[in-house]
């Protein structure tokens, strides 16, 4: 089976020299396309786990007559493009197998909350589940990039089970705060914008990283309230 894309296209092209039928030749693309396609299931499938996982938490949470502490979750498969940044920028063999083991967000999710505390709690029910195993833990919440970016990023592996097989899957968590992802998202832009004079540049990294250190102190604060509110 043609693992890499250069395989493929070898075997497209013996195969249209050798005069194929249009069935011959939509089955030789399908059976291409099955490891491929196969590959990203096993991530769907991963996220749909661990956003139940998430979920089940925030019922039960509220169970206990407390607000729910997930504001929304989301998620994403990574694109084709983002894969491939990664492979070039870290060197990684272009084959699926290394792919899958050298790529951990792959398959990512945002938790995003309102409360900081709220992002600790969850995280430590979320990792003594017994079928969730930590890979790697990043706390930019506590340690912070030099950039301001914060969040608690959580690689775990959990089993998906399929019909002859149980899989260990690696998925990204990325935890935050609704202020620590509405910066997220504007830096994103930044980092994308090509072709910005580099003042210009300096003085919008300059103003977001103040924007962090300000919306790092009201995460702050509020949570503070909150604990007064809810401890009279
Ligand atoms: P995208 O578009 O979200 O997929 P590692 O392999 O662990 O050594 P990696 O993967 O860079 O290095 O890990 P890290 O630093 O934990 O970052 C993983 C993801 O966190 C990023 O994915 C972003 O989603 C987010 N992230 C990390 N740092 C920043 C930051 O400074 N600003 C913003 N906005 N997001 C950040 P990707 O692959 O970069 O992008």
């Amino acid at each position: 089976m043609p693992q890499t894309r250069a395989e493929v296209i070898r075997q497209i092209r013996s195969f249209s020299e050798a005069d194929m039928t249009e069935t011959e030749f939509l089955n030789m693309l399908e059976e291409n396309m099955l490891p491929l396609q196969q590959f990203f299931t096993y991530y769907r499938c991963a996220i749909m786990e661990i956003e139940t996982k998430f979920k089940v938490l925030n019922e039960q949470f509220s169970l206990n007559g407390e607000s729910n502490p997930i504001e929304f979750i989301q998620s994403r498969i990574k694109s084709y493009g983002s894969i491939s940044r990664k492979i070039i920028s870290k060197n990684i063999p272009r084959t699926l197998e290394a792919i899958e083991n050298n790529i951990h967000d792959i398959a990512g999710i945002r938790v995003v909350c309102s409360f900081i505390q709220d992002i600790y709690r969850l995280a430590d029910c979320f990792l003594q589940q017994d079928d969730i195993t930590l890979i790697k833990q990043k706390d930019y919440i506590r340690n912070p990039k030099p950039n301001g970016y914060r969040s608690l990023h959580l690689i775990v592996a959990v089993p998906i089970f399929l019909e002859n097989e149980k899989r260990l899957v690696k998925v990204e968590v990325q935890l935050r705060t609704i202020a620590m992802d509405f910066w997220a998202s504007l830096e994103h832009k930044l980092r994308y914008k090509k072709n910005l004079p580099h003042e210009k540049l300096e003085l919008l990294t300059d103003s977001l990283k103040q924007c962090a250190d300000e919306s790092a102190l009201w995460d702050e604060r509020m949570q503070d309230i909150r604990n007064i509110i809810e401890s009279d």
